[in-house]
């Protein structure tokens, strides 16, 4: 068999023993479509069965989750942690509460993050987690009792040199407080670096909660810049309005840029003018509304669309930043008319496996999420760090460390393309660099 067919059989042997679970098989693909020269040039990894072993989780843990809701009514929610590979580190990883979580979705977020999590040069495994709990329209106290009891079971499987969750969709530091909170009263430890993203107060680290947001826009600067060119003047559309969203359009306008859209899942803002990031926090992070209300506050004739999509929105430049899959073949068609110069993925997999062929086919900068949004997780990683020394850095120091970091990891990704004849694929440099760093570490520790 040749190195393709090895890669084929591989990728039906993953549907068949992965049932029902799209994503994690539309990830995998991703990864194992780059795959081919990289195992050519090293048959060692073919003979110790390499890449079967990083398809399949060290362990997966699913869990019941009940509570008790405002009206007393019992609620039964299902819990899931996968830890999918420690080679690099401990496992590390986001935990995402949102209804359409399931199995399928958390194992293509924690094989992601294998390679993300390689690719940032931290000492980071992979890994992933959540629930399909839906914080929408839940008291603080709703959030609060649920997040006690997800803890009451996961805090068994976690810690800091084992496996460090974080925030993802519908995690952000309140539910960080509670989960953190929990794990320090059962376990009677203040052990910080058993979680990141948490409040500065006590032990987070300045930086994670814009990291990958701002990560996400150094990364598409470092493209630009590749081609002489810079965000300057330049029109952004941002997906999403939550975290990942609200600090790549306040990056992207530091530097330069004028971004023109943002939306959540019942549409879009167009401000023709520039969103105004004040007015989105104000909304979004104090009052924890919706971005609907952004017109009638904002008064310059801004509009909340509903009947179209975000990226049918003129612009150079595109951040998806909110959900898996959000940007169709349709959505690229439209996007390339318009003249879209680069896209960055400041989503998990926001682009689907068409849209990301048209783009890569018409030449457009194209940064796939494991490099472009790993700037969150490599500011976890930071923020582990000072943990372990008791320390707490200021902002301008913590920044210049995730730029330096988003310059690297551009840098492994351009650097590895050329080497292997791919000039600009940054999709195949992020595989293969991300691949190799923790192929050569699993090499050395045996078949374990
Ligand atoms: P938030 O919960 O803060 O915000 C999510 C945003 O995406 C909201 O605007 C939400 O709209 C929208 N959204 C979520 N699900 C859907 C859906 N099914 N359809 C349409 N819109 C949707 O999450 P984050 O900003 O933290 O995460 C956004 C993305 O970035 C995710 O893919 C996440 O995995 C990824 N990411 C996050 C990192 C982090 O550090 N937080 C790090 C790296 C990647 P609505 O409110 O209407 O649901
Ligand atoms: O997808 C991601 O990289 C995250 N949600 C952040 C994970 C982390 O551990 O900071």
């Amino acid at each position: 068999m040749d190195q393709r067919d090895t890669l084929e059989a591989l990728q039906q042997q993953v549907v068949q023993r992965n049932p029902a679970e799209p994503e994690f098989h539309q990830a995998v693909a991703e990864v194992l479509d780059s795959l081919s020269p990289v195992i050519a040039r090293h048959p060692e990894y073919k003979d110790a069965k390499l890449l079967e072993r990083i398809c399949e989780p060290e362990r997966q843990i699913i869990f019941r989750v009940p509570w008790v809701d405002d009206s007393g009514t019992v609620q039964i929610n299902r819990g899931f942690r996968v830890e999918f590979n420690s080679a690099l580190g401990p496992y590390k990883g986001g935990l995402r509460f949102h209804p359409s979580v399931n199995l399928g979705v958390v194992k293509f977020l924690g094989f992601e993050q294998i390679f993300k999590n390689s690719l940032s040069g931290m000492p980071i495994g992979g890994g992933k987690g959540g629930s399909d709990f839906d914080p929408k329209g839940r008291s603080d106290n709703e959030i609060m009792r649920f997040c006690q009891s997800f803890m009451s079971e996961l805090y068994r499987h976690i810690g800091e040199y084992t496996d460090v969750p974080a925030g993802d969709i519908g995690v952000g530091a309140r539910e960080i407080g509670f989960l953190f909170g929990q794990y320090k009263r059962l376990t009677n430890r203040y052990e910080s670096g058993v979680l990141t993203g948490k409040g500065l107060g006590w032990g987070g680290a300045r930086v994670r909660k814009e990291a990958t947001g701002y990560g996400a826009v150094y990364f598409v600067h470092e493209m630009l810049a590749a081609r002489g060119d810079d965000l300057a003047g330049k029109e952004i559309v941002v997906s999403g309005s939550g975290n990942v969203a609200i600090y790549a359009i306040e990056k992207a306008q530091q530097m330069g840029g004028k971004v023109v859209a943002c939306s959540d899942s019942g549409g879009f803002v167009y401000d023709p003018s520039g969103i105004n990031v004040a007015l989105l926090r104000q909304i979004k992070e104090e009052e924890r509304g919706r971005i609907s209300e952004y017109p009638d506050r904002r008064q310059n004739g801004a509009d909340y669309v509903t009947d179209s999509s975000i990226w049918d929105v003129h612009c150079k430049v595109a951040l998806p930043c909110a959900t898996q899959n959000e940007l169709t073949e349709k959505d690229a068609q439209t996007l390339i008319r318009n003249g879209v110069l680069a896209v960055a993925e400041g989503a998990n997999m926001p682009c689907t496996p068409a849209a990301m062929k048209l783009f890569r086919e018409a030449g457009t900068l194209f940064g796939p999420a494991k490099a472009a949004n790993a700037g969150g997780v490599a500011t976890s990683a930071l923020e582990m760090q000072q943990n372990a020394s008791r320390d707490s850095w200021s902002f301008g120091y913590s920044e210049q460390r995730l730029k330096d970091i988003m310059i690297e990891i551009h840098r492994s990704c351009f650097e590895t393309a050329e080497e292997y004849g791919r000039p600009g694929d940054y999709v195949f440099g992020a595989n293969t660099t991300g691949f190799c760093r923790v192929a050569d570490a699993m090499l050395a520790f045996g078949v374990i």
